[in-house]
């Protein structure tokens, strides 16, 4: 099966003679990589963009937008239902994709591959659907005190719909997990295990294998929040042997409104429908409805059509960068930038010291300055980060701080926007006087 972006994009990127959409990457240029991404070279309060807010939401190629122009321009249909020309190649379109996304996932099935609009409703998925099946009064789900709200509040609910309870496992204060807490944490109670691969706040890169084969001694399931990881390094769910995982297409260069939740087959053919109907049913009477196959079940309505082609035009990009070489790049830009933040003597850097236990993902503080205040000095220069509690609050409660500002990389930033950002620090501490 080949999806008609391939073509379109090919033939675009073929007439623009661009960098790397034409051949496999053989060494790695984040300031070549740079000319795939038409809005880094706008600018932004006088200045050339800094985008460093990668962990918010990722910038999209050309190969991305055109795309999803493409499907609009030239075989926008509704998918399954229509038997017209338009509609089969919006269909073949789209499972193409879900086709590419098993095999970027390693999924076994590619049916175990459900879009989603986001991680969080992926998590939700699970929570309403697995969750109201499987879990009940005195049962116990763990998670960690690292974890987005996404991965916390769907479980909240849960459990207070079910009189089950949310254990937290906190972290060692070079903001890993405590690994031997969460061993301790997991009994014979707990329905699951849910844990961020890595955390949006810290960078921390959570030991999923060790933490799945935990939950999986005590007969519970393992579900792997990559909504941090999956867009900069290689995620593998037959190796990690996660029963659920999921993720953003949106932080991984493809467009917002598109998300992916995987599930192993033996558990999503187990599980009731989260949302009910068109395209989920078998059949549909006055008497009772049946549920369609898998992953129909839990694709309700007209489904982003457009997200999901962008997705895989997102996914094929990666491919080509290499998610080796991305992550590779991104460890070295976070160890420079880690280097030149620890010779302000004023900041304080959250997380693991090394960039190797770390995805691109800095927090940081700098004296009594407020994250709020830096980002808008920052801004004022051009460059994006974010700040606040990052919808992290039970980490900033456990820190003991209110925000944080936080700088987060992807494959097109460089050393240079590094220095530019420091520099822009160092007006910061000469505004407020730190
Ligand atoms: N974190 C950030 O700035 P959605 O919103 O569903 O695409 O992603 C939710 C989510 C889930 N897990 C983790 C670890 C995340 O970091 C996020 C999103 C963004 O840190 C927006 S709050």
């Amino acid at each position: 099966m080949v999806a008609l972006y391939h073509y379109d994009v090919r033939n675009m990127q073929s007439t623009r003679g661009s960098s790397l959409l034409v051949e496999t990457l053989r060494t790695f240029n984040a300031s070549k990589i740079r000319e795939d991404f038409p809005i880094l070279s706008r600018d932004v309060n006088g200045s050339r963009l800094v985008y460093f807010d990668n962990a918010a939401t990722s910038q999209k190629p050309t190969i991305v937008i055109e795309a999803v122009a493409s499907y609009y321009r030239q075989y926008n249909a509704n998918i399954h239902r229509g038997i017209h020309k338009l509609a089969e190649e919006a269909t073949l379109a789209y499972e193409d994709v879900r086709e590419e996304t098993a095999k970027f996932t390693n999924a076994r099935h590619s049916e175990e591959i459900i879009f989603v609009r986001n991680a969080t409703e992926g998590i939700n998925l699970v929570a309403n659907s697995w969750g109201r099946k499987n879990v009940g009064r005195g049962d116990k789900i763990v998670i960690t005190i690292m974890e987005h709200h996404s991965n916390i509040v769907p479980w909240q609910l849960l459990a207070e719909n079910t009189g089950a309870e949310v254990e937290f496992v906190g972290i060692t204060k070079n903001g890993t997990l405590q690994q031997e807490r969460l061993d301790d944490a997991v009994d014979d109670k707990t329905k699951l295990v849910a844990v961020t691969h890595a955390s949006n706040v810290l960078g921390t890169i959570n030991q999923v294998n060790a933490i799945g084969r935990i939950a999986h001694k005590h007969g519970a399931l393992f579900l792997v929040d990559a909504a941090q990881s999956i867009p900069h390094m290689k995620v593998d769910v037959a190796d990690i042997d996660c029963d659920f995982m999921a993720f953003s297409g949106h932080k991984m260069m493809g467009p917002t409104g598109i998300g992916v939740l995987y599930g192993k087959r033996k558990f999503l053919e187990d599980m009731p429908p989260f949302l009910g109907g068109g395209e989920m049913i078998k059949e549909v009477h006055t008497t009772g409805t049946s549920w369609n196959e898998l992953p129909y079940k839990f694709e309700a309505g007209t489904p982003d059509i457009a997200g999901v082609i962008g997705l895989g035009a997102a996914i094929e990009y990666i491919n080509r960068l290499g998610i080796k070489n991305i992550q590779e790049h991104e460890q070295e830009l976070t160890g420079y930038a880690l280097n030149k933040l620890a010779g302000l003597k004023e900041a304080m850097v959250y997380g693991p010291k090394s960039s190797k236990e770390r995805v691109g993902v800095i927090s940081f503080n700098i004296g009594d300055i407020h994250a709020h205040d830096l980002a808008s000095i920052l801004d004022e220069e051009g460059i994006a980060i974010r700040s606040g509690h990052h919808c992290a609050q039970p980490l900033m409660e456990f820190v003991g701080v209110p925000a944080m500002a936080r700088a987060s990389f992807y494959a097109y930033n460089t050393e240079e926007e590094v220095d530019r950002f420091v520099d822009a620090l160092e007006v910061a501490k000469r505004v407020f006087n730190v």
